[in-house]
């Protein structure tokens, strides 16, 4: 059976974005077709400041935030990455694979970092070569993400080669990225032309998982628009991000085509439009976050869903590993 890797970082709310180009995309490869591993990668959310007792609260809330979602710890693995040593260690073999020209060239580093790269951590430079390591010590081939995360699998593949044209072996495979459907881009509410994100100081930009009815509903009535009737067809989004963005929302939630939810609302202005997408939001998030919050509340319960999926993955990553030595000449590898 294929293998599918997937992660999220506890480094704030998880979001419509989230849940739209990622998590709603795990749940649908969970089963019979696939073996799935699902991660919070706390290691990489510390590439730039949390503050401890955040961190811990948002791992265990994005945990919360799977299982909500329809991830069943009995059929995935479900874990936080730094209790999988092995995640660390194999990114340590990829630094000394990967050059500084590709991690360079990064655009989200380049975003992260923003004007004073010099004062960023160096390990939001060495971000990729970690989340190639996350995928490639399962030897996993389907990484489902949003499309910002495109880039950063190819460089993976880069890495994956690299690796096996210097050691002359065909050990890691070249992992396939899965992205999928209308929404693999949500953007911010704000702001058309910027994605939706964890990190955005406004909280008006986004729609959080653990948002309440009233809140989901404001945050779409004051959503950046522009003044002109929704089109009946898909050209007439051009141009413009925003309605693109609310069409391609709700398009997501109702599992239809931005074409089909246009053929039902083009000609209506968005003071008709924005309280049906408030509607349909709220009736398919609510019932997510009311699971959250009660989630929330067995903290020792979801430490234990952890503890047993840093186990199973464990079970997976070290004969990798140890392999891993072996090719390279590491004595003592077994
Ligand atoms: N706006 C988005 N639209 C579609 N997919 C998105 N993803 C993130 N934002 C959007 C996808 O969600 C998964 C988990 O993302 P992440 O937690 O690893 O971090 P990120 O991509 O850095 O997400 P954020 O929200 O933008 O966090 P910050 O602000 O901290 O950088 C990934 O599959 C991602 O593609």
């Amino acid at each position: 059976t294929p293998r599918v890797f997937s992660g999220a970082q506890p480094s704030g709310n998880l979001h419509l974005g989230n849940y739209l180009g990622a998590l709603r995309n795990w749940v649908g490869m969970q089963g019979a077709d696939y073996e799935t591993i699902y991660c919070m990668v706390d290691l990489h959310a510390i590439t730039v400041w949390q503050d401890p007792s955040e961190l811990r609260k948002a791992t265990r809330e994005l945990c919360a935030g799977y299982i909500a979602s329809g991830l069943d710890p009995d059929k995935s693995i479900l874990f936080n990455q730094s209790q999988v040593p092995e995640h660390a260690q194999l990114a340590w073999i990829f630094n000394c694979v990967a050059r500084m020209g590709w991690m360079q060239r990064m655009t989200q580093f380049k975003d992260k970092a923003g004007k004073n790269a010099q004062n960023a951590s160096l390990g939001l430079f060495a971000y990729p070569a970690l989340m190639a390591a996350d995928i490639l010590i399962y030897h996993a081939t389907h990484v489902p993400v949003g499309d910002d995360q495109k880039q950063h699998l190819e460089l993976t593949r880069d890495i994956a080669t690299k690796f096996n044209h210097d050691f002359g072996v065909d050990f890691f495979p070249l992992t396939e990225p899965v992205i999928q459907g209308v929404a693999a881009r949500v953007m911010s509410l704000r702001d058309g032309s910027k994605k939706m994100s964890k990190s955005d100081p406004s909280d008006m930009s986004r729609i959080n998982m653990t948002d309440d009815a009233d809140t989901i509903s404001k945050k779409i009535r004051k959503a950046k628009t522009d003044p002109e009737a929704l089109p009946s067809e898909t050209d007439g989004l051009e141009d413009r991000p925003e309605a693109r963005n609310l069409v391609n929302i709700y398009a997501a939630l109702s599992d239809q085509s931005a074409e089909q939810v246009l053929a039902e609302v083009g000609g209506k202005q968005f003071g008709e439009f924005k309280p049906m997408l408030a509607d349909l939001a709220v009736s398919k998030l609510s019932p997510i976050s009311t699971e959250m919050a009660r989630l929330m509340g067995e903290e020792a319960e979801i430490d234990r869903i952890l503890a047993r999926g840093a186990e199973k993955a464990r079970a997976i990553a070290t004969p990798i590993l140890q392999q891993t030595y072996e090719i390279v000449g590491m004595v003592g590898a077994k």
